[in-house]
C-alpha cells in the first residue's frame, strides 16, 4: 500500500497545471516564490485582495505560475500598471514582482517616480546581476568589473546601490536579502504586504546559466555557500554604505521603515484642503 502524498503548503498559490517552470536548475528565482507564498500563507490574507504585476525577463514569468490575479505586463512597464491597478483598486494589496532589468534598466524612471510619490506598492526585485532572458547582457546593477554578453572584458560602469536608489527617492520600507536567506524574505514580504507605502524588498539571486558560467564562479549551490560566507546582517544601515562590490562582502537585512502619506493620502489631504466641502472623495469599487 502506498503512503499517502502531504500536499505541499504552497501548492494552492501555485498554477500547476504551469509547470514545469522555464527555470534553470540553480536559478534563485523559483526559491523567492516559495519563500513568497509562504509569506502569504502565514499573513492570511484575501488572496482575492492580492494582485502580482511583472514586468518581461525570467523574473517577469513569476506572474504567471501564481495562482492570484496576476499580470504579465511589457518591459519596464510592471510599476506604472500596478500604480494604476492601485488607484483603480485601492481595496487590493498590489505586488510587483520583477528582475534588476526591468525595474531599474528600462523601468527605471517609474521606481524612482513611484518611490518619490509613496504609491502604495510591494515592489520585489530579483537581482541577478544581469539580464537573464536575453542571454546575459550587463544591467545597471552588474558590479564592476564582472563579465556579462556585452562587457566582454568587464563591466566598468558605476552600478547602482537599489536600496538607496529607492530610500533616497522616498521609500518608506528597504530591504534586501540573498536566496540563501529563505526564512528571513518570507519574514520580510510578510512585513512588508501588511505595511502601506513603496515598498522594496531586493534579493540577491543566482542566475548560474549566465552570470555564473560567465563569471566562472560555479553552480547555484556554489552561489548559495557565497551568500552564506559574505552576507553581512547589517539591519537599519545607511543605506549609502550598502552598495555592492564584485565578490565582496553582502549587506542584507531590513534597511528602512518610515511613514509618511501614500499618493493616495497626499492627494486627498491637500485636495480636500484646497477645495473645502466642493471636494468630492475618491470612489472606486473596492473604495465605498
Ligand atoms: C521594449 C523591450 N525591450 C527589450 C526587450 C527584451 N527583453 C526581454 S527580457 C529582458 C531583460 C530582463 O532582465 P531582468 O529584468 O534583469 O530579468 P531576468 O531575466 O534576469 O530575471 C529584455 C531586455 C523587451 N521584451 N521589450
Ligand atoms: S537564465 Fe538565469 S535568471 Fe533566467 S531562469 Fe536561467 S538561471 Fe534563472
Amino acid at each position: 500500500m502506498s503512503a499517502p502524498v502531504r500536499e505541499n503548503p504552497v501548492d494552492k498559490y501555485l498554477r500547476k497545471e504551469r509547470m514545469p517552470s522555464i527555470w534553470c536548475p540553480g536559478c534563485g528565482i523559483g526559491t523567492t516564490v516559495n519563500c513568497f507564498t509562504r509569506a502569504l500563507d502565514a499573513s492570511g490574507f484575501d488572496l482575492e485582495k492580492v494582485a502580482v504585476v511583472s514586468g518581461i525577463g525570467c523574473t517577469g514569468r513569476v506572474a504567471g505560475y501564481l495562482k492570484l490575479d496576476s499580470f504579465h505586463t511589457t518591459h519596464g512597464r510592471a510599476i506604472p500598471f500596478a500604480t494604476g491597478l492601485k488607484l483603480a483598486r485601492p481595496d487590493l494589496n498590489v505586488v510587483v514582482y520583477s528582475g534588476d532589468g526591468d525595474l531599474s534598466a528600462i523601468g527605471g524612471n517609474h521606481l524612482i517616480h513611484a518611490a518619490r510619490r509613496n504609491a502604495d506598492l510591494l515592489v520585489v526585485c530579483v537581482n541577478n546581476f544581469t539580464y537573464g532572458m536575453t542571454g546575459g547582457q550587463v544591467t545597471p546593477t552588474t558590479p564592476n568589473p564582472a563579465i556579462a554578453s556585452t562587457t566582454p572584458y568587464g563591466a566598468y560602469e558605476q552600478s547602482f546601490n537599489l536600496p538607496h536608489l529607492v530610500a533616497s527617492c522616498g521609500g518608506v520600507f528597504v530591504a534586501r536579502w540573498t536566496a540563501y536567506h529563505v526564512r528571513q524574505i518570507a519574514k520580510t514580504m510578510g512585513e512588508a504586504l501588511s505595511k502601506k507605502g513603496f515598498r522594496f524588498i531586493e534579493i540577491i539571486a543566482p542566475c548560474p546559466t549566465l552570470y555564473l558560467r560567465r563569471n566562472k564562479l560555479g553552480e547555484g549551490l556554489d552561489e548559495m555557500k557565497f551568500y552564506q560566507e559574505k552576507s553581512v546582517v547589517m539591519n537599519g544601515a545607511d543605506t549609502r554604505e550598502v552598495g555592492l562590490d564584485f565578490r565582496d562582502e553582502i549587506p542584507v537585512g531590513k534597511f528602512v521603515d518610515i511613514e509618511r502619506p501614500t499618493l493616495e493620502e497626499a492627494m486627498e489631504a491637500r485636495l480636500s484642503k484646497a477645495l473645502g466641502t466642493k471636494y468630492v472623495p475618491y470612489t472606486s469599487p473596492g473604495k465605498a
